[in-house]
C-alpha cells in the first residue's frame, strides 16, 4: 500500500521553495553585502521599504534576529521594553533581550485576540528615577502567533503606539506575518506599520522563501541595525542568493495568502465539530487555528501524528494547526477527515 502523505500543519515556516522561486536563486546576480555591494539585497531592501512604508530596511537571517536587533538598536544596556505576555519575543527567542541585548521585558497582558490594555501599558511606562530602569520601547506583534492568529486592528495599534510615542517610548512591531494581517483586515502592510517607528517581516512563514526577514524603519535605525546585526555575527556576504527568493515572494506569494486564510477556516469548521475540542470560528483571522481540547490533549496530538497530521502544542491543553503554501483544500480536507477518524480513540 502506498504511504500516507504527512500533513504537515506544524507551521507555515515548514514550505519549501517552488521551482519558480528556486529559478529566481539560482539567477540571482549577487555581490558582497559586507561591503554594500549585493544588488539583489538593495532591491529587497527597497521592495521592503516600500512596501511598509519606512524610509530604509536591513535584510536579515531571521524573525528572532530581526527582533534582537530591533531591541539592540532602540534600546540601552539596562532599559526596559514592554510586550505582550503572548509575544513571540517573550515565549520563544530565548530571553535574547535580556541574555544579549541586556534588556529586560515587562509583558502586559495579551488578552485572547492579542489586544493589550492600553490603561495596564501605561501604568508600565517608568517616569524618570534614580532606581528605576528607563522604558525606552513598545513592542507590538500583528499577526498575533499565541493569540490564535490574531489580527490587531489599526486602531488598536495606534493606540498603543500613541500612548508609548506620548512617553517618549519608542515602537517596534514584529509584523512576522503582517501581509497576514493586512489581507485579513483589508488594509495595506504600511497603514498598520505607520503607528510604529519600526516595523519587521518575514519572508520565510506564508510567503514561502527559504529564510529571511526584514526590518524597516528611519535610516539612523537602520544604519545602527546594519551594525547590530553584523554585531550579532549577521554580515552575508553574496545574499543575494536568498534574496533573490524574498523578491519573488513580495511579488508572487502575498496574493496567494488569501488561500490559507480561506482553507484555515475549513478546518477550523471541520474541527470544531468535535465534541472534545473548545474553538471559537470566528477567532480564526488568518492562517492560524488554535483550540482547547477537554480532557488529554498530549494524547490528542500524538493521535493526529500516528494519522500523519502534525500540529504543535503552543500550551498543555492548546494544540496548533497553520496552512500554508505547502497545503491545498483537499488536504485540509483529508486532515479533517484524519483527525476525526483518530481522535474517536482518545479518552475526552
Ligand atoms: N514563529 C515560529 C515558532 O518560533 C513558534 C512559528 O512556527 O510560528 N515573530 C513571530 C510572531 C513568529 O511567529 C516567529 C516564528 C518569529 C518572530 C521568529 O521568526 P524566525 O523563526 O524566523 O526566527
Amino acid at each position: 500500500m502506498a504511504e500516507r502523505r504527512v500533513i504537515d500543519l506544524r507551521s507555515d515556516t515548514v514550505t519549501v521553495p517552488s521551482p519558480e522561486m528556486r529559478r529566481a536563486i539560482a539567477e540571482a546576480e549577487v555581490g558582497d553585502d559586507v561591503f554594500g555591494e549585493d544588488p539583489t539585497v538593495h532591491r529587497l531592501e527597497e521592495m521592503a521599504a516600500a512596501v511598509t512604508g519606512k524610509e530604509v530596511a536591513l535584510f536579515v537571517p531571521s524573525g528572532s534576529m530581526g527582533n534582537l536587533v530591533a531591541v539592540l538598536s532602540h534600546c540601552q544596556r539596562g532599559d526596559e521594553a514592554i510586550c505582550g505576555s503572548e509575544a513571540h519575543i517573550l515565549q520563544y527567542e530565548v530571553g535574547s533581550a535580556g541574555g544579549v541585548a541586556a534588556v529586560t521585558l515587562r509583558a502586559a497582558r495579551n488578552d485572547e485576540r492579542g489586544r493589550m490594555d492600553p490603561a495596564e501599558v501605561n501604568a508600565l511606562i517608568r517616569g524618570e528615577n534614580v532606581h528605576m530602569p528607563r522604558t525606552s520601547l513598545l513592542l507590538l506583534e500583528n499577526t498575533h502567533n499565541r493569540c490564535g492568529g490574531a489580527a490587531i486592528p489599526l486602531a488598536h495599534m495606534r493606540e498603543l503606539a500613541d500612548l508609548a510615542h506620548a512617553h517618549g517610548v519608542a515602537v517596534h512591531i514584529d509584523g512576522a506575518r503582517i501581509f497576514n494581517a493586512a489581507l485579513a483586515l483589508e488594509t495595506t502592510v504600511a497603514a498598520l506599520a505607520e503607528p510604529a517607528d519600526s516595523v519587521g517581516f518575514c519572508l520565510s512563514k506564508g510567503l514561502g522563501a527559504p529564510v529571511g526577514s526584514v526590518l524597516c524603519g528611519p535610516a539612523w535605525f537602520i544604519a545602527r541595525a546594519r551594525k547590530m546585526r553584523k554585531m550579532l555575527g549577521g554580515g552575508m556576504r553574496q545574499a543575494g542568493i536568498i534574496a533573490a527568493a524574498g523578491i519573488y515572494a513580495l511579488q508572487h506569494m502575498v496574493d496567494r495568502l488569501a488561500e490559507d486564510h480561506d482553507n484555515a477556516r475549513v478546518l477550523a469548521a471541520g474541527i470544531a465539530e468535535l465534541p472534545m475540542v473548545d474553538l471559537d470560528l470566528a477567532a480564526v483571522e488568518t492562517n492560524i487555528v488554535i483550540f482547547r481540547v477537554r480532557g488529554d490533549a498530549l494524547a490528542f496530538a500524538r493521535a493526529l501524528k500516528e494519522a500523519g497530521v502534525l500540529v504543535t502544542m503552543p500550551g498543555p491543553d492548546r494544540i496548533r494547526m497553520v496552512t500554508h503554501y505547502g497545503i491545498d483544500r483537499a488536504d485540509v480536507e483529508e486532515a479533517v477527515m484524519r483527525v476525526h477518524d483518530a481522535v474517536g480513540s482518545v479518552a475526552v
